[in-house]
């Protein structure tokens, strides 16, 4: 693993494990307990993640730019022991349980103890934003992790000793699960560098894996316009891997000149982990995602849930998927849990796609208006709604997800202001937010407008706000 300057071996990391269960025993934390970890752009994040799954703790990897709001609920609903953390005094006070700090990770005079070792159970619980209410925590069991982890080794020979390089957030899916677990899995190397910058990127990019959000595709791009160094850096990596959220044509030809070679996507859910990913024994298929990987059961289904057969390439259904990649419910919210998978496994991923006869996908778009994916951050219209709700100011607000060239899709709030006359500030409604919420769930727009938009049935029609810049709509900076 590393971080920055800073390398660790596994015999480095096995030792810090040790400390770390000595820690968690004085701590009186037991295996299967959940414990929170402030994800921090430092060397003991990571450290503290690997030595929680050896230990057989389950993390609550925190977002550390977590919104108050967003802040409780997790203290409420994960209920940590306590919450890990490598620079402690950032830690919002109160609702996340004590901060520990994490020091005894690197000291090595601290005391050691046998690592209990990673049971099969649950190992992380990952909070995703849904179309309404506060984001929910996803338990994933080591064995959904490791059996994902293998299959994707497979498809892109993932081998011991490649590199794997990214700036991805250790609280998601894919900077921690794919890129930090599956590095420990096969038994690579890591190289996280925990702030993205296009040129540091490239830098360290000869050689390696690289697993990085379209946007991040699409800031490299730009920034070899005017740097002579990121070109060739492309063309030296071993792979190139995009995920969270497509990859437009557009940016998949931009880097094919620029590196010579092409992305291979991979599409999956925070629920599901890795549901299809494109092989890399064939070439890249720009605007495919790539058959089912191996063990995952795939489906495209009507909206009775019924499966189509169709493998023609235009036929369009919703996603459903089954097999040991699948999380095991919701915490604390059965209702939601069986609002998504069947009784008979499947789970049901809101996403639309077709399929071609070779089995491969091409997502066209997805059920809910009311999901956004912003940096490869899904984030719910329904929790900025609630949020903006809060202000005296405003009478009602629609969020949505409009098309934008870096972010994919930029969060946009349509607002009908108490008084018409005097609309609050659109600085002090993503303020607000900004107090509440993560920073990318920011607004990055705040228009004004007299009514929104209903059908006969009262029914908010975002679609027609997603299309609209009418005459009686006032921007504000
Ligand atoms: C943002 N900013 C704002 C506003 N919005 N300031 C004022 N008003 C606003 N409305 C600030 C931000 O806080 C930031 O400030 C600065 O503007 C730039 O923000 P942004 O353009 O969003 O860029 P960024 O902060 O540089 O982030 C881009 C990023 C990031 C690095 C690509 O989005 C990212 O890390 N994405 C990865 C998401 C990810 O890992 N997803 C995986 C989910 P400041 O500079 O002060 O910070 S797992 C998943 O999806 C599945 C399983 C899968 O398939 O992988
Ligand atoms: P999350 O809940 O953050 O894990 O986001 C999962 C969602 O990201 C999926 O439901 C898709 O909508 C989207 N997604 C992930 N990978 C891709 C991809 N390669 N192409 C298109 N959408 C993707």
């Amino acid at each position: 693993l590393t971080v920055d300057a800073a390398t660790l071996t596994t015999r480095d990391l096995l030792a810090a494990a040790g400390r770390h269960a000595a820690f968690l025993a004085a701590a009186d934390i037991r295996p299967g307990d959940r414990v929170g970890v402030w994800t921090q752009p430092h060397l003991h994040t990571p450290v503290a993640l690997a030595a929680n799954a050896l230990c057989g703790v389950v993390s609550v990897p925190l977002n550390p730019r977590l919104g108050a709001r967003e802040a409780a609920h997790v203290a409420a609903d994960a209920a940590p022991r306590l919450c890990l953390a490598a620079a402690p005094d950032e830690l919002p006070a109160g609702p996340l349980g004590p901060a520990a700090p994490l020091d005894h990770l690197s000291d090595r005079t601290c005391p050691i103890a046998p690592v209990p070792g990673t049971s099969p159970g649950p190992l992380l619980i990952l909070y995703t934003s849904g179309t309404t209410g506060a984001p929910k925590g996803a338990v994933l069991s080591t064995t959904a992790i490791a059996s994902n982890l293998d299959a994707l080794a497979r498809a892109w020979d993932w081998r011991p000793g490649d590199t794997v390089l990214h700036a991805l957030p250790l609280f998601h899916v894919h900077g921690l699960v794919l890129g930090w677990f599956g590095s420990l899995r096969v038994g690579g190397r890591l190289r996280w560098q925990p702030r993205f910058d296009p040129a540091a990127l490239a830098a360290a990019l000869p050689g390696a894996i690289l697993f990085a959000v379209p946007t991040m595709f699409h800031r490299l791009a730009d920034a070899a316009e005017h740097d002579p160094t990121i070109a060739p850096a492309l063309r030296r990596a071993r792979l190139l891997i995009s995920g969270s959220a497509p990859l437009g044509l557009r940016e998949h030809q931009r880097i094919a000149a620029l590196a010579g070679r092409g992305v291979y996507e991979r599409y999956g859910l925070t629920e599901t982990l890795i549901d299809c990913a494109v092989p890399v024994a064939g070439p890249p298929q720009p605007g495919r995602v790539g058959p089912p990987l191996p063990g995952v059961e795939l489906r495209l289904c009507d909206d009775e849930r019924r499966p189509l057969a169709a493998r023609d390439d235009q036929t369009i259904g919703e996603i459903a998927v089954r097999g040991p990649n699948l999380f095991s419910s919701y915490l604390n919210n059965p209702a939601a849990t069986a609002a998504v998978r069947d009784a008979d496994g499947w789970f049901y991923t809101g996403d639309l796609a077709t399929r071609d006869a070779a089995g491969s996908l091409r997502i066209v778009g997805r059920r809910a208006t009311d999901l956004i994916k912003s940096g490869g951050f899904k984030i719910g219209a329904g929790e900025i709604e609630a949020c903006l709700a809060d202000h005296p100011e405003v009478r009602e607000v629609a969020v949505v997800g409009t098309p934008d060239p870096d972010l994919g899709e930029r969060v946009v709030a349509f607002v009908v202001a108490r008084d018409p006359a005097a609309p609050p500030s659109a600085a002090a409604l993503c303020e607000l937010v900004a107090a509440a919420l993560a920073p990318h769930k920011r607004p990055r727009a705040v228009h004004f407008v007299a009514e929104l938009p209903r059908n006969a049935m009262g029914k908010l029609l975002k679609a027609e706000l997603r299309a609209r810049t009418s005459a009686d709509t006032r921007t504000r900076p």
